[in-house]
């Protein structure tokens, strides 16, 4: 079996060799172990020190492309150069190397097709209270979408099988970590988790400049995921008070009509028509939605599909004949 560690880089000269000199060597289980840097449009030295460290695959984007993207390159390369598990982890050394050998046996005993690490991310003391929190109810949302909770659906620190990678697809910039932990429920993969303690950040965090802005793009991406997977939820309940409303004020004028002073309520009427095209429209989104969740379903069949034709088996695919 052949592992592939990705480490997606911006600006990590130097940080880089102490990852680099962490990974594991041997894992019970794996034949072959390469190292993938994706070198994100660093300024830096990042391409130079990942040649001098001997990495065996290294993707480069001239302009910084972000991290969703920089992922779904590093997993295209890593499907080409035949990887029968994709691990992904971070170039600050803030998760040792040493917890690969375990993330991954889950998928090499054919458990698991995604392995997590579980960072019991309400609880690292490193973390700012505002990540805390954020990370906490990030959680929270994505396991009441997913229909239970999980220990750590926000990590982006992950094992992935060769198979999971080819029915998994990367939509969003930043929040493809929750992205894709809701498509492997949709599409029964197996999901595994593993504890692990992470070391204190050798620097401040690049994904997020500052509290608003980690609070901004949080949020967004919470709101963007829930309404992608469940626009019912969504728009059939952000319409529901405008139709109450409505009812409210049509009966208040209709009262009012056969008491003889329909009259005085006809504000009552030009406010309920509006209100009731408020809730017309979010019930038509709630439709709309539902009709594109079913579309993406299936293009989502076909990306599968074309993934499998474009990168062909494994070795070890080809010998077992599945
Ligand atoms: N490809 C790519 N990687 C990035 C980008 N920003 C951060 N990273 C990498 O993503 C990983 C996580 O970033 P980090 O700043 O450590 O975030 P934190 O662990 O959430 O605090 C690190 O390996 C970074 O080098 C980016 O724009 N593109
Ligand atoms: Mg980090």
């Amino acid at each position: 079996m052949k592992l592939i560690i990705q480490i997606p880089c911006k600006n990590e000269e130097e940080n880089l060799p102490t990852v680099l000199s962490e990974l594991p060597k041997e894992i019970p289980g794996i034949s072959v172990i390469e190292i993938q840097v994706i070198d994100d449009g660093s300024t830096d030295g990042t391409y130079d020190v990942a040649v001098a460290n001997g990495v065996d695959h290294i993707v480069r984007f001239r302009r910084n492309r972000g991290l969703g993207n920089a992922f779904k390159a590093g997993v295209e390369n890593a499907l080409r150069e035949g990887a029968d598990i994709v691990v992904n982890t971070d170039a600050d050394n803030q998760y040792p190397g040493k917890y690969i050998t375990d993330l991954v046996q889950p998928i090499i005993a054919h458990q698991a097709d995604i392995v997590i690490w579980d960072r019991n991310p309400t609880k690292v003391p490193h973390f700012t209270r505002v990540k805390r929190q954020l990370q906490g109810l990030g959680n929270y949302v994505v396991g009441t979408l997913a229909g239970h909770m999980m220990p750590d659906s926000v990590s982006w620190f992950r094992a992935y099988s060769r198979e999971s990678l080819f029915a998994l697809n990367v939509t969003e910039q930043f929040s493809y970590v929750i992205d894709t932990i809701l498509q492997a429920h949709k599409k029964w993969l197996e999901i595994a988790w593993t504890p692990i303690t992470i070391n204190t950040p050798t620097r401040p965090s690049r994904l997020f400049d500052n509290i608003r802005q980690h609070i901004k793009k949080s949020t967004a991406n919470i709101v963007r995921v829930y309404a992608m997977y469940e626009p019912l939820k969504t728009f059939l309940f952000m319409s529901l008070p405008f139709f109450l409303i409505w009812w409210v004020w049509v009966i208040r004028y209709l009262i009012a009509r056969s008491a003889g002073s329909g009259d005085g309520k006809i504000q009552s009427l030009v406010l309920s028509a509006i209100v009731i095209m408020i809730a017309l429209n979010l019930f038509s989104l709630w439709v709309i939605g539902d009709i594109i969740a079913k579309n993406r379903f299936l293009t989502e069949q076909n990306s599968g599909m074309i993934k499998k034709m474009k990168f062909g088996k494994t070795k070890r695919e080809e010998e077992n004949g599945y």
